[in-house]
């Protein structure tokens, strides 16, 4: 718990410090380097495939291989009262899911990252999109 609010805080800080600067977008990788995530992305497996936290807790996946991934967020399969989530930011899955085949849109490249703030309890299931075919889902366990 202390150790991902102390990470969530850094990487704040981390990228108001580096707005303006996308020239030295690698930088972010300091931040986000090592373990510093929670979910890690294989060639084709959410590396763990569930995972746990607490209300209120953020996150954050990396892509750690050199395929290009999503995190798009089952719309049937998240709390009603939750709020929908996906790389892309878009505003629900049909969208989500156009964007990818349209233009690669939600595209997470190598080590770039992606996080989200979990505030309703429940279970979540997301996949990626471009490897739906091989079973690249995932679960969030959001515990009161
Ligand atoms: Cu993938």
């Amino acid at each position: 718990m202390d150790r991902r609010r102390y990470l969530v805080t850094l990487a704040s800080a981390a990228s108001v410090g580096l707005a303006g600067c996308t020239a030295l977008g690698d930088v972010s990788n300091e931040v986000f380097g090592g373990d510093e995530y929670d979910i890690g992305m294989s060639r084709n497996e959410f590396l763990p495939d569930e995972y746990e936290i607490n209300v209120g807790e953020t996150v954050i996946w990396k892509n750690t291989s050199g395929a290009d991934h999503t995190v798009t967020a089952l719309e049937g399969s998240i709390p009603d009262e939750a709020e929908y989530f996906a790389t892309g930011d878009y505003e629900n899955e049909q969208t989500a899911r156009d964007a990818w085949h349209a233009e690669r849109g939600g595209r997470l490249g190598t080590r770039e990252t992606y996080s989200h703030t979990f505030e309703v309890p429940g279970t979540y299931e997301y996949i990626c999109e471009p490897h739906i075919y091989a079973d690249m889902v995932g679960t969030i366990i959001v515990h009161e």
